[in-house]
């Protein structure tokens, strides 16, 4: 059996609960600087969410507006439209994220402290803009975690986003690692199938735009990695006896011996 040497992160969702407050505010503040009359609502971004990538995404809107009210530029140069709005919507992701408005999620800077303590090698494995990542890293962390990841796998790096393995294969041959070395920590459908996909066991914590979705396949799926303080709700996967992510319980959880 193959010892644990890495914990490959998901970023939102999983490091911290970006979506609603985060990547749709940025979209809409983009689209109203852009003279556009398109407003995502919390409801809407959900529904568009299952398309991964920002500009994918805002793709798929379009695919749903009839042609005739397609912006001009769209209609010529749709790429290069796309491009324009999803640079305009990282500026202004990273500076809410600038205003520390995105806190990590529970567990995670715990987590990620015994990890390294314990010798065990951090990734970041991700769809987002990998501008997205430095800023909430420094930002929602500290300048210097930027180090604590060997690698940072994010956004346009492969070929195929999430749901698609890409990102995760990338990231395990960047470490010279197989999948049964590693442990991934996702929030979606779409990135449980990616890291599956890839062949790596993964622990899922998921939010209120993913609490419903099809989670076949994890090792756990909890509503957050909790803190000695705040214990997590598990909602699938085998029994544990833990009450919040621990070093202990991932070993455990990646031999198989669940606690
Ligand atoms: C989530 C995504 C990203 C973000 C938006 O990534 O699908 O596209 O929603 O970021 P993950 P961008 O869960 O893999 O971290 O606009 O930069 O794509
Ligand atoms: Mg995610």
């Amino acid at each position: 059996m193959s010892e644990l040497k890495a914990l490959l992160f998901d970023v939102d969702g999983t490091l911290a609960d970006t979506e609603r407050d985060g990547h749709r505010v940025a979209f809409n503040q983009a689209f109203a600087e852009a003279g556009l009359d398109w407003h995502w609502s919390v409801e809407k971004y959900g529904d568009l969410l299952k398309v991964t990538g920002g500009k994918e995404r805002m793709k798929l809107y379009l695919s749903e507006i009839p042609k005739a009210e397609h912006p001009a530029a769209a209609k010529t140069d749709l790429d290069g439209f796309v491009a324009g709005l999803h640079q305009a919507k990282t500026r202004h992701y990273t500076q809410l994220l600038a205003s520390g408005k995105i806190p990590l999620r529970p567990g995670v800077l715990r987590l990620l402290k015994e990890a390294r303590s314990a010798g065990i090698k951090l990734a970041i494995v991700t769809t987002t803009t990998p501008e997205n990542v430095t800023a909430l890293l420094s930002y929602s962390l500290s300048p210097e975690s930027l180090d604590w990841f060997e690698v940072i796998a994010a956004g346009d790096i492969v070929p195929a986003k999430k749901p698609a393995p890409d990102i995760y294969t990338y990231t395990l041959e960047k470490m010279g690692l197989s999948a049964a070395d590693c442990l991934a920590l996702e929030d979606s459908d779409n990135g449980l199938r990616s890291s599956l996909g890839a062949g790596i066991k993964t622990l899922v914590t998921v939010n209120d735009y993913t609490q419903n979705h099809d989670f076949s396949g994890a090792t756990l799926v909890l509503d957050q990695l909790g803190e000695a303080d705040q214990p997590f709700k598990q909602i699938a996967g085998k029994p544990v006896d833990a009450t919040f992510v621990d070093m202990n319980l991932l070993q455990s959880l990646h031999s198989n011996q669940i606690s």
